[in-house]
């Protein structure tokens, strides 16, 4: 039986992710740190000798700029890259844009992290549709089916079909390719929600650090044979710290 390694990585820092503000379809390029964020992850790549052969990010810069940074540092800029909306982070609807503390400070500690991380909790809906542009022209739904906001489950719906049939099957397992996905937090937690079989309420209390990559090993059913890690579990562990206190801490200190 093989093992079919995938390796899925959170975009590095944001410009948004920086001053804590909800992001969403918004298109927020990296900040510096973030960039630097994505070297590492790609020195990490090659420590361990992981070798992409076709990349997956989603529509969005954050996401597409770490790709081809870690794709021209570890050499391989010549491999296969795929954008896909269905990789977007999850739509945060009219809280995009918005300073994270503001939210806080308004709904409340509790409804606050019930809108970050509970698996069925819809953010107001977006009143416009601003950040749909030319990049979704040709996607594979009719345009007003594009969200205006989302709950994570209503994300593992547009998601976890295209990445069982064509990732999984298709690439990783028929075509033995090493699949390495570069996406956001979101996207990240129902990954780990739909291969680690995690129930709705255990996923609320998990967070995705930026740019440190993480690796499932697959069998040939596509079934993870050991617990997914992290890279680096202590540059992760950081990580998870600080997305975990986003918007708290700032809005405890006014
Ligand atoms: C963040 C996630 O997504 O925010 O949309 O603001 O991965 O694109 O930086 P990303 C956003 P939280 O759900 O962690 O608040």
């Amino acid at each position: 039986m093989t093992t079919h390694k995938l390796i899925i990585l959170r975009h590095g820092e944001s410009e948004w992710n920086k001053e804590s503000k909800f992001c969403g379809w918004i298109d927020i390029p990296l900040s510096d740190k973030g960039k630097h964020e994505a070297m590492v992850a790609a020195n990490l790549l090659n420590k361990y000798n992981l070798k992409p052969t076709l990349m997956y990010t989603s529509k969005l810069t954050r996401s597409i700029q770490t790709g081809n940074i870690i794709l021209e540092k570890i050499d391989r800029l010549w491999c296969d890259t795929v954008k896909s909306w269905r990789l977007n982070e999850r739509h945060y609807g009219s809280f995009q844009g918005v300073l994270k503390n503001v939210i806080f400070n308004q709904y409340g500690k509790e409804k606050f992290q019930y809108y970050r991380r509970n698996f069925n909790a819809v953010p107001p809906l977006a009143e416009n549709d601003h950040c749909i542009d030319e990049r979704y022209n040709n996607v594979d739904v009719p345009l007003y089916q594009l969200p205006k906001g989302e709950s994570l489950k209503m994300v593992m719906n547009r998601l976890i079909p295209f990445f069982q049939h064509e990732i999984i099957n298709q690439n990783l397992i028929h075509q033995n390719k090493t699949v390495l996905i570069v996406t956001h937090g979101s996207i990240v937690r129902s990954l780990i929600k739909f291969l680690g079989h995690i129930s709705d309420d255990d996923i609320s209390k998990i967070n995705v650090p930026t740019g440190v990559p993480l690796v499932f090993e697959l069998n040939d059913k596509g079934e993870l044979i050991k617990d997914y890690y992290y890279l680096d579990e202590e540059l992760a562990k950081k990580g998870i710290e600080k997305v975990s206190n986003e918007g708290i801490k700032a809005s405890q200190k006014l």
